[in-house]
């Protein structure tokens, strides 16, 4: 039997689906046997469970007049370090580049032959937005071509790193991964159901953080073409940058009754089995995480034809993919799938059976390859 390994994971630990898949990662490989120690300057939101072998470490930042942004990357450097310094850590995973993977490399550096192995994993706007803004895409690109593994959250998105990054090695696609158990249509209990809609009413849902790259505002556009058809109450679940407009259009076009506005602080796994129809009208989307745990949960998916979601959402059999914006065909299809129960039926079972494709224990054992590959090098 192999050794198990001592793995710190660096995550964001805000509402977004990389601090999800970093932490729900952290856990499976902890039930795994490996020793997991997750790095950020507050506790991640969605840690969804604990287990003895999973730690949480905070980053302490030290606030001072003389600068207007604390530099978290040193601070995350000297963390990294000093973590190193007291378990016997064999790799540093860094979730999202920017800046995680820049403070890897500093710890490798400081740390010299005793230096653990880097893994980052890419997520998405730290290379298809922020990487390739003019202030971070050279260091971005060196920590890159610095990291000893080098993973991406979909095809799409590997490719376009390597290509965007002028990289001569291939970036491993590993998709994102969802509990089968947590994330089920058996959750789908009617008197959670009650509190939103009652008798035919379409229950219709949304989660995100709520920024631009998520195009919220059309998520209410789309939902009007709906109750033009049929009486429908939409779950607006996470919050964001974007919310204030969301409430706008939402008052301007008439619906604000028939809109929830959930919040954040919200488990999604006893929510999402409530829907009926999930909806991701994203500009950008590497993969869609938030699709993946609706689909687990039964409930077929009206996306944006971007990035990733070609890669999960199978046309037709779990869910439909429109062009970004055309907030119109999304509408259309959304009514004609809450209006047909056969369709909606066909539909719910075919994307519980793609989400299946995703599991959990696959995509974990993926990075568990890559980690000892690392080490023994
Ligand atoms: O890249 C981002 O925008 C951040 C990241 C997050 O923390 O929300 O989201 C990305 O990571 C998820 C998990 O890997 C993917 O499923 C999401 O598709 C991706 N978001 C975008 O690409 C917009």
């Amino acid at each position: 039997m192999e050794r198990p390994l001592t793995i710190a994971v660096i995550c964001h630990p805000t509402l977004g689906g990389s601090g999800v898949v970093a932490t729900d990662l952290g856990l499976a490989l902890a039930r795994r046997g490996h020793s997991i120690h997750v790095v950020s300057h507050r506790r991640p939101v969605r840690i969804s469970a604990t287990h003895p072998r999973f730690r949480f470490h905070e980053v302490p930042v030290t606030r001072y007049p003389l600068f207007t942004y604390p530099p978290y990357t040193l601070a995350l450097a000297t963390k990294l370090a000093t973590l190193c310094r007291t378990k016997p850590i064999d790799v540093l995973h860094a979730h999202y580049a920017i800046p995680h993977a820049v403070s890897a490399l500093l710890c490798r550096q400081m740390l010299g032959d005793s230096a653990p192995k880097i893994v980052t994993t890419l997520h998405g706007t730290d290379i298809t937005l922020l990487g390739l803004d003019d202030s971070f895409y050279e260091i971005t690109r060196f920590s890159l071509l610095q990291s000893d593994g080098l993973t991406a959250v979909s095809t799409f998105l590997a490719r376009e790193t390597e290509e965007l990054f002028r990289l001569n090695s291939e970036v491993r696609t590993i998709h994102n991964f969802i509990d089968l158990e947590r994330f089920s249509p058996a959750r789908r209990e009617p008197a959670i159901r009650s509190r939103y809609v009652c008798g035919d009413e379409a229950l219709v849902g949304h989660l995100s953080n709520f920024r631009w790259v998520k195009r919220t505002t059309d998520v209410v556009r789309i939902f009007h073409r709906i109750v033009q058809h049929r009486p429908a109450c939409l779950l607006m679940i996470g919050d964001g940058p974007d919310m204030e407009a969301v409430k706008l259009v939402a008052e301007e076009l008439g619906v604000s009754s028939r809109v929830a506005f959930l919040g954040a602080e919200q488990d999604a796994a006893e929510l999402l089995p409530q829907l009926d129809l999930f909806l991701l009208p994203s500009e950008q989307e590497s993969f869609g995480l938030a699709a993946l745990e609706s689909m687990a949960c039964g409930v077929p998916v009206i996306a944006s034809t971007t990035g990733g979601l070609p890669e999960l959402v199978t046309e037709g059999e779990s869910g439909y993919l429109f062009p970004v914006g055309d907030v119109t065909a999304m509408g259309r299809k959304a009514a004609e799938i809450l209006g047909d129960a056969s369709m909606h039926r066909r539909l719910r079972t075919g994307a519980r059976a793609r989400a299946s494709e995703f599991s959990e224990a696959g995509l974990v054992e993926r990075y568990e390859a890559l980690y000892r590959e690392v080490v023994a090098r």
